[in-house]
């Protein structure tokens, strides 16, 4: 059927299944006689600026036994601050009696719910690497050398942010998630209108859906931001935790072969999309960003758990 100018009518048309000129007709490494869809890339993958693998700040790294020997990490780690790791074991028990050391022990609260602040520090140290951006009171960063920032200058950026912009304070949510929402949003926009942008906005989103969400990570990735996102449950059953992958392959069948997290702040670096032999609509993992450490998530699990403690610090300009 055509309609167009006024006129209706029945015409014949031919659906190209393949382009007869080439044996992979979309050019993902499957031929077309084996390719189910031969016209549709079956996995795409897309990074921050075009980037060809994932790749995400360089910072200077001391803390070589978390990282495979490496010196060099992707974003700041929490456990540089030397918090005993005891404060995680059921966060309510003994609370009362601990809570004075949190208040007053700058190690404890970043190491143990510092998460929001180093996800935070890593967004705006990448905006001030790809952009020349810089963030007050921290006149160092990037001195020696341009793609290399020391673990030094990280901990003082991180640590300014704490104590002045993405607070970690005796409030009862800090205890609970770490940095809140709201000061996400205003620090973040602090920080843009410092950098030169006039009317900026830095939003949790406040939506579930899971499509408008994933519109806004595509969005934000295209224009060079890593997205600050957060994972919380307050259940306490091992399904409900989200799993963190080394693996692509693994992330597609959200496997279950990592211990799941409960309550995380990270970045969106990125994404996978692909599609599966039933069916031809996309499917997506997130490429993550968890203390200086890269993953895949998978986001049909992800989505499924959007609400206002799980979601996304969404930013314009
Ligand atoms: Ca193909
Ligand atoms: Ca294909």
């Amino acid at each position: 059927m055509y309609i167009g100018f006024g006129i209706t009518k029945n015409c014949r048309f031919v659906i190209y299944s393949s382009n007869p000129n080439k044996k992979d007709s979309d050019d993902d490494g499957i031929e077309d006689d084996k390719d189910s869809f031969p016209l549709k890339r079956n996995e795409v993958f897309v990074f921050l600026n075009g980037y060809i693998s994932p790749h995400f700040l360089n910072v200077e790294n001391t803390n070589l036994q978390y990282h495979n020997n490496n010196s060099v990490i992707a974003g700041g780690d929490q456990h540089w601050w030397p918090g005993t790791g005891k404060e995680y074991d059921g966060i309510f028990d003994g609370f009362f009696e601990r809570f004075p050391d949190y208040v007053t022990n700058k190690n404890y609260r970043m190491c143990g719910f510092g998460c929001g602040v180093i996800a935070a520090t890593d967004l705006e140290l990448y905006l001030c690497q790809e952009n020349g951006y810089s963030i007050p009171n921290q006149p160092n960063l990037f001195s020696n050398n341009a793609f290399l920032i020391s673990q030094s200058d990280y901990m003082s950026a991180a640590e300014y942010n704490r104590d002045n912009v993405f607070i970690l304070n005796d409030y009862y949510v800090n205890y609970v998630i770490g940095v809140k929402p709201t000061d996400l949003e205003s620090g973040m926009e602090a920080f843009l209108k410092y950098n030169g942008f006039l009317n900026p906005t830095a939003e949790w989103r406040a939506s579930a859906d899971k499509e408008i969400v994933l519109n806004s990570i595509e969005r934000m990735i295209s224009e060079n931001r890593p997205i600050v996102f957060s994972y919380h449950t307050f259940k306490d059953k091992y399904e409900d935790g989200i799993c963190l992958y080394k693996n692509v392959e693994d992330a597609k069948n959200d496997n279950r072969s990592t211990i799941p997290i409960k309550s995380h702040y990270m970045n969106i670096i990125g994404y996978v999309k692909y599609l599966n032999d039933t069916c031809d609509t996309y499917r997506y993992l997130l490429i993550v960003v968890s203390n200086g450490e890269i993953f895949y998530i998978n986001y049909d699990f992800y989505a499924a758990h959007l609400d206002i403690t799980t979601n996304i610090l969404e930013i314009r300009t």
